[in-house]
């Protein structure tokens, strides 16, 4: 497709209430969605960016200058044909893969829009919908943790995700399973240890935890080897895979028996679905992360939950979960048996409320073609 014009539109959404990590605390979602437009159709995506460089070294301000100043004069006035072809296009910007990842999302939204196909039926889904958890930042205490796990159970969740840091972890941790002990439970550290300090996290091993998520640095994939090595709870990546080769890696290294796919991280949709292959042909589980995404992105996540490996509840929650008021006017809804509806409209199957679109962007930007 001929790209016309790219939109960016730097957003700031309010979260419903804050978000803690091990790398800190934040009240609102900042991100940048991306608008491209060609032959008739508007296609959206969203770069799943934050505002400061926590959990990666991309950000809202990277992202966007990116975009602008290198993605876009690849792709304006060019006859995109598809995702592989925007890839080989961007292979030589170095990094990058969040705001990459977005330019990708609204091309296969185009591209479903144009033939008429969700992108479940492009990519081969085999879910109408797909199961889900919900993950809780750090609380006040234990007791608090507890009291917030509580809530979301009552509203139907039947997987939790804990986020943890040192000091913050197996008491916090006890406590949750203490209060539900058939809970579906795990934990995630974000890199806030080092092997040695990991220690400390030995007991999570008899909390009956479905994983434990990127306790090391994010570019230690040997020293998630050795951890593995030590722990009957199988180790999940999520920052350390960067890619399908570092898919390949960690699965070679058995430094992991799980992966976390978030599609935006390792560059893309198209990476994505690479990586739930590689791990399907080896037997290996693989589930969706979030970024705490708007609608759209939260379209796509739904969308590539829906393949047949993704065998373990995905970090999408409804949109209640995340924000008041989102951008997209569908809003996502939790089913009682803890699951999601997978969009079935063209694309990514959302439309955007332009009113509130306005009231989050912070900054605009229009780029044509000459
Ligand atoms: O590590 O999985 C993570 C949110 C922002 C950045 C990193 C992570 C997260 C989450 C939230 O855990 C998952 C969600 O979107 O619900
Ligand atoms: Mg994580």
């Amino acid at each position: 497709m001929k790209i016309e014009s790219l939109k960016l539109y730097h957003i700031r959404l309010p979260l419903v209430t804050p978000f803690e990590t091990s790398f800190g605390r934040i009240d609102h979602k900042e991100c940048i969605l991306v608008e491209l437009y060609a032959e008739g159709l508007t296609g959206y995506g969203e770069s799943a960016v934050e505002r400061d460089p926590g959990y990666n070294y991309e950000t809202t301000g990277t992202a966007w200058h990116i975009l602008k100043d290198f993605v876009a004069p690849l792709i304006l006035g060019q006859d995109v044909l598809d995702a592989a072809d925007f890839q080989r296009r961007v292979k030589g910007i170095r990094g990058h893969h969040l705001a990459k990842a977005g330019v990708e999302m609204a091309l296969w939204d185009m591209l479903g829009k144009r033939d008429g196909k969700s992108l479940k039926a492009m990519f081969g889904g085999v879910r109408h919908k797909v199961e889900v958890g919900v993950s809780i930042g750090i609380q006040e205490s234990a007791p608090a943790l507890v009291q917030t796990a509580e809530g979301y159970v009552a509203q139907g969740y039947n997987r939790l995700k804990i986020k943890i840091k040192p000091g913050r972890d197996v008491a916090d941790t006890s406590a949750v399973r203490k209060a539900f002990p058939a809970i579906r439970l795990q934990v995630d550290a974000n890199s806030a240890y080092s092997l040695e300090t990991a220690e400390a996290l030995k007991p999570l091993d008899d909390l009956d935890l479905l994983l434990i998520e990127q306790p090391l640095f994010e570019d230690d994939i040997w020293d998630h080897r050795k951890l593995q090595a030590q722990f009957k709870t199988p180790v999940c990546l999520d920052e350390s895979v960067v890619s399908p080769r570092h898919a390949r890696y960690a699965i070679e290294m058995e430094a992991c028996r799980i992966i976390n796919i978030k599609p935006g991280r390792v560059g893309g949709l198209s990476q994505g679905l690479e990586i739930h292959e590689m791990c399907r042909a080896r037997d290996l589980p693989v589930w969706c992360g979030g970024m705490l995404e708007t609608g759209v992105g939260r379209a796509s996540n739904l969308a590539i939950a829906s393949l047949p490996g993704f065998t373990l509840p995905g970090d999408i929650s409804a949109s209640d979960r995340y924000y008041q008021r989102d951008i997209t006017n569908e809003r996502f809804k939790l089913n009682l048996d803890s699951t999601i509806d997978v969009p079935t409209g063209p694309g990514l199957g959302i439309t955007i409320d332009e009113q509130a679109l306005g009231q989050f962007t912070l900054a605009k930007l229009e780029l044509k073609s000459q």
